[in-house]
C-alpha cells in the first residue's frame, strides 16, 4: 500500500540511523493495512505521518560526581510521543545502549500498548546511556538527582507520568521522586512504581510477569490448553522474568531457564525463585552466582554462544516467555522453537522478537502475543496506581491482582476480536496493532488538526 511505503520513508528518511525505531515503525504500519484501506479517513486526516513524529522529544544532559569525585557527564531524554487519550506515560531506562533509536521505539510502541489496557494513558518513553552495573547507592542517587534537575519541568501527574523499565526499579524511583518532590513541593502521582509507604500500588513489582502469564494462560484457553506441569523457558533475570517465573510456579508450570548481560542457567529441576531473587534482586550479581549455588544449574556463557542465536531459545519447551530485551529472538531461534515444539510465545520484553521471528510464529499458528498486549500488565497496573493516587485510596493486593487478570484479559479479546474483524483470524499482531491504533487514532481526529 502506498500510503504505507511512504510512511517507511518519511521515518527512514527524518530518521535515518534509529534502526530498532524503523522497526517498531514497520511492525505496526504494515499490520494496519486491513483498517487503512477499509477507512480511509486515517489517510486524509494524517494520522500515521502524526503518530511518527513524537509531540516532543526533550534532550539534555546529566553530570553528575562520582564516589571518587570525578565529574561524570550523560545524556539522557524524555520522548513525549501522543497523549490524545491521556498523559503521556512509559518507562525510563538506564543501560549503556540507550540511544535515540531505542527510546524511540519504545515509544512510539507504547502508544498502542497503552490504549489497548482500557485506562486512560498516552505513550511516551525516557532514559538515558547510564550504566547503573557496580555503582554504589550513592552514586545512583546523585545521578538520578541529576536526572530530575532536567526532568522535573516536563513531568507532571496529569502531563508525563514516568515509570521503570530496564535498569530502573524501585530503587531509582524512590531517588527520582524525592528530588522532584525537593523540586516542585508537590506530592502527586508523578511517578509509578513506587513504594507502599508513599503512594505506590501492590501489584505494581509483579504486574508484567504476572500479567505475561495471565495473557499466556488467555492464549491458551482458546486452544484448550494450559500451563500446568508444562516446561517454560524464560530469559532475563531482572523484574519482568522473576514475576513471570513466579506466576508460572505458581500455576504449576516449570520454568527452567533464566539468562542475563553475561549468560544463561538451563536448570532441568526447575528455577529456584528464592535464590534467583537473593542473586538478582538483593545482590545485583551475575547469574554465575546462581550456578555457584545450585548445583544442577548449567551455566553458559555468552562467550560461548554460537553465532547469531539465543540458546534459551534452543531448549525445548511447551511455552516461552523472552524478558530480557529488544532483538534476542531473532529466525534461527524462532525456528529451533517450533521444531522443538514450542506452541507459545508470551512477550514480556519489548520487541524480543525480529519481525521475521514474528513472521515465522504467525506462519505456524502458534499462540503468539506480541509485547505490546503481552507485556501490557506492568503499565496497567501503574495505571492503577495513578488511579489509587487520585483517590488517596490504596487498594488491596487481591483487588489490584484482580483488576489487572481482568485488564489482560480484555486485552486478548479486543486483539483477538479485532484480527477476526480484519480477517486475520488468530493474528493478535493485526489485532492488537488495529485495536490499539483505532482508539488513538480516533480520538485525534475528535480532536482537530494538532
Ligand atoms: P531489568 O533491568 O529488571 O532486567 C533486565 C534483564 O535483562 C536483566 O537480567 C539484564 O541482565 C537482561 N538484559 C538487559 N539488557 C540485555 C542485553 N542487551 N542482553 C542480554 N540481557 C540483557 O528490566 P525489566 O525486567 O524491567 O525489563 C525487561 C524487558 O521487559 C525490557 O524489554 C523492558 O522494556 C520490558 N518491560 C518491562 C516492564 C516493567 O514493568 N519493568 C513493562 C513492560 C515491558 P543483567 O542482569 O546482566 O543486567
Ligand atoms: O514498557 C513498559 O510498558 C514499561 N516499562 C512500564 C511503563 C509504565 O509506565 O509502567
Amino acid at each position: 500500500m502506498e500510503y504505507i511505503s511512504n510512511i517507511m520513508k518519511l521515518v527512514k528518511e527524518k530518521y535515518p540511523i534509529q534502526h530498532e525505531f524503523h522497526q517498531a515503525v514497520r511492525e505496526v504500519v504494515e499490520s494496519l493495512e486491513p483498517i487503512l484501506k477499509k477507512y480511509k479517513k486515517y489517510e486524509a486526516n494524517a494520522i500515521l505521518e502524526r503518530l511518527v513524529i513524537p509531540d516532543r522529544e526533550i534532550y539534555f544532559r546529566v553530570t553528575w560526581v562520582d564516589d571518587k569525585g570525578k565529574i561524570q557527564v550523560n545524556r539522557a531524554c524524555r520522548v513525549e510521543f501522543n497523549s490524545a487519550i491521556g498523559p503521556y506515560k512509559g518507562g525510563l531506562r538506564f543501560h549503556p545502549s540507550v540511544n535515540p533509536g531505542i527510546i524511540k521505539f519504545l515509544g512510539f510502541e507504547q502508544i498502542f500498548k497503552n490504549a489497548l489496557t482500557t485506562l486512560a494513558m498516552g505513550g511516551g518513553k525516557g532514559g538515558s546511556d547510564f550504566d547503573p552495573k557496580g555503582k554504589s547507592d550513592g552514586e545512583i542517587m546523585r545521578f538520578c538527582q541529576a536526572f530530575m534537575n532536567e526532568l522535573y519541568r516536563h513531568i507532571g501527574a496529569n502531563t508525563d507520568v514516568p515509570a521503570g523499565d530496564i535498569g530502573v526499579g524501585g530503587r531509582e524511583i524512590g531517588y527520582l521522586y524525592g528530588q522532584y518532590r525537593k523540586l516542585t513541593n508537590r506530592v502527586e502521582g508523578v511517578l509509578t512504581g513506587k513504594a507502599l509507604n508513599w503512594g505506590g500500588s501492590l501489584v505494581r513489582t509483579e504486574a508484567t510477569g504476572y500479567g505475561c502469564v495471565y495473557f499466556a494462560q488467555e492464549m491458551l484457553k482458546e486452544k484448550k490448553e494450559d500451563l500446568e506441569g508444562k516446561i517454560c523457558t524464560v530469559s532475563g533475570s531482572g523484574n519482568v522474568a522473576i514475576y513471570t517465573i513466579e506466576k508460572l510456579q505458581q500455576l504449576g508450570a516449570i520454568p527452567v531457564t533464566i539468562s542475563d548481560s553475561k549468560g544463561m542457567i538451563y536448570d532441568k529441576s526447575g528455577i529456584d525463585l528464592a535464590l534467583l531473587k537473593e542473586v538478582k534482586e538483593i545482590k545485583r550479581a551475575s547469574l554465575e552466582e546462581y550456578a555457584k549455588a545450585k548445583k544442577s544449574a548449567k551455566y553458559t556463557p555468552i562467550s560461548k554462544y554460537k553465532k547469531d542465536t539465543n540458546p534459551v531459545w534452543h531448549i525445548p519447551c511447551f511455552a516461552a516467555f523472552p524478558s530480557a530485551t529488544q532483538n534476542e529472538l531473532n529466525l534461527n531461534d524462532a525456528k529451533a522453537l517450533l521444531q522443538n515444539g514450542c506452541k507459545c510465545v508470551s512477550e514480556g520484553a519489548n520487541m524480543p522478537s525480529t519481525i521475521d521471528a514474528v513472521h515465522e510464529f504467525i506462519k505456524a499458528k502458534i499462540c503468539y502475543g506480541p509485547g505490546k498486549a503481552a507485556n501490557a500488565g506492568g503499565v496497567s497496573v501503574s495505571g492503577l496506581e495513578m488511579a489509587q493516587n487520585a483517590s488517596m485510596t490504596p487498594w488491596t493486593f487481591e483487588y489490584t491482582d484482580k483488576r489487572l487478570h481482568q485488564i489482560m484479559e480484555d486485552i486478548f479479546n479486543n486483539a483477538n476480536e479485532t484480527a477476526k474483524e480484519f480477517g486475520a483470524k488468530g493474528n493478535l499482531v493485526v489485532g492488537a496493532n488495529i485495536a490499539g491504533f483505532r482508539k488513538v487514532a480516533d480520538s485525534m481526529i475528535d480532536q482537530g488538526v494538532l
